[in-house]
């Protein structure tokens, strides 16, 4: 089992951190002396985000030195190269990428005192804007850690707000589009109400999180945690209702790899990181098919007995064969495709029976998480792209066979599509040809143009409006934009400036789950 402190306990419990020699103390003292007031005495994070090996997962090495010498732009990291010398910033560049000594805690109290209502929020009980509140999209832009509220139909930018550090997945709307909940990678949770164009409160529901699931009743907030190994839930007011510690059936901790609703099944589901289980979590008594499914999957010998386990909460395991790190679903939420950690195969998880059905050839790491379905002449096809393989695998959902492997000029991270749209757009985010998205025919399933609005640079991630009539598309870089085609022509009509776009989310493609968009 692995070590676990209270979070009171951490600050001394951290002078265990096992040194790498003369150099990383250096850094420890460097650390204390001009990081910990705005970072945190325990590196969890303060006014600055915590830096800890987790948080700091995509800033490494010679990057992480570049920004304690020179700062963050639009941020208060400061620069200093004038008051240390490049030894001592590697010291303390190498301190804040070693693992915490114990995993802190973080509890319903610490969530609690964390809460931080917006004290000048004045709830509207319509917008206060004429656009209309379906077509509103917001554009999460990390460059300088914003989003800005755009009007789907004039592009005009309603608001821009101040998020916490780092998002990071897709915001969650409430089932009516009133209220956005949007989480960083810090474990800050934020609600917005895009009504009243004013943030209604945050609240820090864990020390690093992956991702966020409202129900949909839009009454509970599941966040995914790496640190602690939990899974917090919050009420709609950002409250801790339940902090569910991970553990698997062999009683190991796990990590969350991500949780997503099942509107169908009205749970939660959830893969754990570190070890092969499913779970999925009720939302309300446990009754009709999900009952069929719980008491099918129940085993015996497990801690909890079922009587304890059938009330709202109630954890359904589903044992597969490996961990599971990134998934999609069917639009039924019947079935789950989970990608394998050797990252060369799909599996199929039917939620009903809880058991692996099929096992699909996905070489080169699906990125599964980003996958979208759609109609492809008559059948129900699904596609994903692959994070180190310049191609996209087109699967039908019925037999689970792969229909077609289309080579694209590198590897991809997003996908989308919509209804009213004959076209699915892929990015090639990594490589020479970063700078290029794809534009497929839905029924070909061929590549019929490729766009290069941006030589050199990054273009990733798109959404479209909710009539499906413009495509936005991302210029990935710090001083980027939103790039708006006419989705049937594929000709730019705008190009709004934004800072580092990552990703876009319209309120009616994501409350309809619109056919093309991720979950
Ligand atoms: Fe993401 C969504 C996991 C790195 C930008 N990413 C998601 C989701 C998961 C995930 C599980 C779905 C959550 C949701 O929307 O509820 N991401 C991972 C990783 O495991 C990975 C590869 C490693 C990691 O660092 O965690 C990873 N992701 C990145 C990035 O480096 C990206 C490109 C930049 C960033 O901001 O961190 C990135 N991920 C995104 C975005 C989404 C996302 C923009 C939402 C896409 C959407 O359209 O819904």
């Amino acid at each position: 089992m692995t070590p676990r402190t209270s979070f009171s306990n951490l600050v001394s419990a951290l002078s265990l951190v096992v040194a790498t020699g003369a150099q990383a103390q250096d850094g420890g003292a460097i650390y204390a002396d001009l990081c910990a007031s705005c970072h945190g005495e325990a590196r969890l994070g303060a006014i600055g985000p915590a830096l800890i090996p987790e948080a700091l997962a995509r800033l490494r090495g010679a990057s992480l030195e570049q920004v304690i010498a020179h700062g963050r732009a639009a941020t208060q990291m400061p620069a200093f190269a004038g008051t240390l010398g490049p030894t001592e910033i590697a010291a303390v560049a190498e301190y804040v990428s070693q693992p915490l000594a114990e995993i802190p805690d973080w509890t319903a109290e610490d969530i609690a005192e964390s809460y931080t209502p917006n004290p000048d929020y004045r709830p509207s009980d319509k917008p206060v804007f004429d656009a209309d509140p379906m077509n509103i999209t917001l554009v999460v832009e990390t460059g300088d850690h914003h989003v800005s509220v755009l009007d789907g139909d004039t592009f005009e930018v309603l608001d821009r707000f101040p998020t916490p550090f780092a998002v990071h997945g897709g915001p969650k709307f409430s089932p009516d589009g009133h209220f956005v909940t949007i989480m960083s990678r810090d474990g800050w949770v934020q609600k917005y109400d895009i009504w009243s164009l004013q943030e209604v409160a945050r609240t820090r529901a864990a020390i690093n999180a992956r991702n966020i699931a409202l129900s949909p009743d839009g009454q509970w907030v599941a966040v995914a945690n790496y640190l602690p190994h939990t899974l917090t839930i919050l009420d709609a007011d950002l409250r801790p209702v339940q902090v569910r510690r991970i553990v698997a059936a062999d009683g190991s901790e796990s990590r969350v790899s991500a949780v997503y609703q099942a509107p169908q099944r009205n749970s939660f589901i959830l893969a754990l990181k570190d070890a092969p289980e499913i779970w999925e979590i009720a939302l309300s008594e446990v009754a009709g098919p999900f009952h069929d499914s719980f008491v099918h999957s129940y085993e015996k010998g497990m801690e909890e007995s079922l009587a304890a386990e059938k009330g709202l909460f109630a954890r359904r395991r589903i044992k597969v064969e490996e961990p599971l790190d990134d998934f999609f679903f069917d639009p039924g939420y019947r079935n789950l495709v989970g990608a394998s950690r050797d990252g060369e195969r799909g599996v199929v998880v039917n939620l009903e029976v809880g058991r692996q059905i099929a096992e699909l050839p996905l070489p080169g790491m699906p990125h599964l998480g980003s996958g979208i379905s759609w109609i492809s002449e008559g059948r129900r096809v699904m596609a994903t792209p692959h994070l180190k393989e310049g191609r996209l695998t087109v699967i039908d959902t019925d037999d689970w066979s792969v229909v077609k492997t289309v080579d694209t000029l590198g590897p991809g991270f997003f996908l989308r599509s919509h209804e009213n749209s004959p076209y699915v757009w892929a990015d090639v985010f990594f490589g020479p040809n970063k700078d290029k998205m794809h534009i497929l025919d839905k029924d070909r399933l061929e590549i019929v143009k490729t766009l290069d609005p941006a030589p050199g640079k990054t273009v990733a991630h798109i959404e479209f409006t909710k009539d499906g009539s413009h495509a936005l598309v991302s210029l990935w870089e710090d001083d980027g934009a939103v790039i708006v085609y006419d989705a049937m022509t594929l000709k730019e009509v705008r190009r709004l400036p934004m800072r580092k776009p990552s990703g876009k989310y319209n309120v009616w493609n994501k409350i309809t789950f619109s056919d093309g968009t991720s979950h």
